[in-house]
């Protein structure tokens, strides 16, 4: 028994030697009026806001307008977003731990709604809600203590918050601990968001938000930075080999957690919840809706690497792709090109980029914009399986280059994008039995240009094929079992 307390102290003695839990020393009072005031220099996304590079508290003066705007959510597709300065997500605000932040919320009186702030890093009543209740042409102002270090979601929380949220209002609040974050070569900014439209993923023209399918959760776009493709090709976010990239990521929601990955890169740190105490060696991180983290990492060798949420779905069907380019010397120790299969998605993701930079928009109907937007899906998903080239695999993929059963029938061609392929079938005197899935997610857009582009690539030729025929064949089709929604 007198061993207990014995190996309870050389417990606690080892714990003191290993993980420290120690808390930041307790904050100094301030005298307002003695402090410096300084206007935030704020980060507009994927550009994180500098750091503060302070080493005594201030006043920080932060101005914040509220825009109700229509914006591109995709290409074709217009959403009217409500937004902290015009864009999604709002403008990053960085401070310092001790700071006092004067926050001005204005609401711009072409605004149809009410609006207010909530800011996690807030200690008071609704984050400063109540405070910032604010109608259109007015603008209101109040004033917290930055007592905790790290990086924290703000968002409008008027009601119905979750429609406020999911339009586009939140954004993220960095409190630095007193000596500054590390210093890193690259800080950037991302935030997911899903985005819950009445249409269906990039169906095109200006989508109303649609209350069931956000009761659901059930959104038809999951994006980074308020857009499908806001870091992709031109907009792909840059860095060099060897340079400490930083990314504060935050989840505004409204309702998902995500799983942040970045396919092809190992987070060498990461603060989990963005909270005190790093991580290290982390494949993908947990980021809670109204939640953030940082992840750090140094790319070793060239290349596109893909950042997305690993609920894999909500990346290549719903929007939460984004690209990091990476320049610099190869290191063929570290990654050996020329092991890469064809199809692996390293190689693939390149070519595919190269064909999505240069996807025309969709307002143009001429047959080169369309072949060119055909070829982006082909690249995208039917090379997956059918090769770059459309050569097929030998007894598993068949053919769409020279395919005679695709050019006999158009129509049968629509279906079995619409409705996928299954049981035997005999291309250019070959056999194959094989399971080809439905891709009905596509848009009648979409799956008119991509079969128009095969129909009119790789040595074919023929008739190109409208939305309105694939939209005919679609109506004939049966539709999916109910899911278990009510
Ligand atoms: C996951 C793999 C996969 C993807 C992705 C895929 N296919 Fe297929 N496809 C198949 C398989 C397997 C078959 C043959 C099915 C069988 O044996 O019954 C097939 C058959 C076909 C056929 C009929 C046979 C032929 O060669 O003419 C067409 C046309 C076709 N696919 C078009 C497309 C188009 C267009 C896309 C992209 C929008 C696409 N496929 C994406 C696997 C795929
Ligand atoms: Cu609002």
């Amino acid at each position: 028994m007198r061993a207990l307390p014995l190996l309870l102290a050389a417990l606690l003695a080892a714990c003191r030697a290993g993980v420290s839990d120690e808390r930041p020393r307790p904050l100094a009072d301030l005298d307002p009026a003695k402090l410096p005031v300084v206007e935030a220099t704020l980060g507009q996304a994927p550009e994180a806001a500098p750091p503060t590079k302070r080493t005594a508290p201030a006043k920080v003066v932060v101005k914040l307008e509220v825009r109700e705007v229509v914006k591109d959510l995709a290409d074709g597709v217009q959403y009217t977003f409500w937004t902290f300065g015009g864009n999604v997500p709002g403008p990053m605000i960085r401070v310092r731990r001790g700071d006092l932040v004067e926050l001005h919320l204005a609401n711009h009186p072409n605004n149809a709604m009410p609006h207010n702030i909530d800011l996690h890093a807030v200690t008071g009543p609704g984050g400063g809600a109540s405070s910032t209740f604010t109608a259109p042409g007015h603008q209101t102002q109040f004033t917290f203590r930055a007592l905790n270090a790290g990086v924290y979601v703000y968002h409008c929380a008027t009601a119905p918050v979750g429609m406020h949220i999911g339009n586009g209002m939140y954004g993220l609040i960095a409190v630095e601990p007193e000596a500054g974050l590390p210093p890193v070569d690259r800080e950037y900014y991302v935030m997911q968001g899903e985005v819950y439209t009445h249409g269906a993923f990039r169906e095109p023209g200006l989508q109303p938000f649609d209350m069931a399918r956000a009761i659901h959760e059930d959104p038809a776009y999951v994006v980074f930075n308020g857009r499908d493709g806001a870091l992709i090709g031109d907009r792909a976010l840059p860095a060099n080999v060897g340079e400490r990239v930083r990314v504060f990521f935050g989840n505004g929601g409204p309702n998902l957690v995500s799983s942040f990955h970045v396919i092809g890169e190992i987070f060498d740190t990461v603060y989990p919840e963005a909270g005190a105490r790093p991580n290290h060696d982390v494949q993908t991180t947990l980021v809670p809706a109204g939640g953030a983290a940082i992840a750090e990492f140094v790319p070793e060798v060239p290349g596109t690497f893909v950042l997305v949420d690993h609920s894999i779905f909500r990346a290549f069907n719903k929007g939460a792709v984004g690209m990091l380019k990476v320049a610099g010397p190869e290191n063929k120790l570290i990654y050996s090109g020329q092991e890469i299969d064809e199809v692996y998605l390293g190689e693939r993701s390149a070519k595919a980029t190269e064909a999505l930079d240069k996807v025309p928009a969709p307002e143009s109907d001429t047959l080169e914009a369309r072949m060119a937007r055909g070829k982006a899906v082909f690249m995208g998903t039917c090379s997956t399986c059918h090769q770059l080239e459309a050569q097929g695999i030998p007894s598993v993929f068949p053919p769409l280059a020279k395919s005679d059963f695709l050019m006999a029938d158009p129509r049968r061609s629509i279906h079995i994008v619409l409705g996928g392929l299954q049981g035997e079938v005999t291309v250019n005197g070959q056999t194959y039995n094989n399971v080809m899935p439905p891709l009905a997610n596509f848009t009648d857009h979409e799956i008119a240009d991509v079969l128009t582009y095969v129909r009119n690539s790789f040595g074919n030729q023929g008739a190109p094929i409208a939305p309105e025929d694939v939209a005919a064949v679609r109506a004939e089709m049966p539709k999916p079992a109910p899911t278990g929604h009510p």
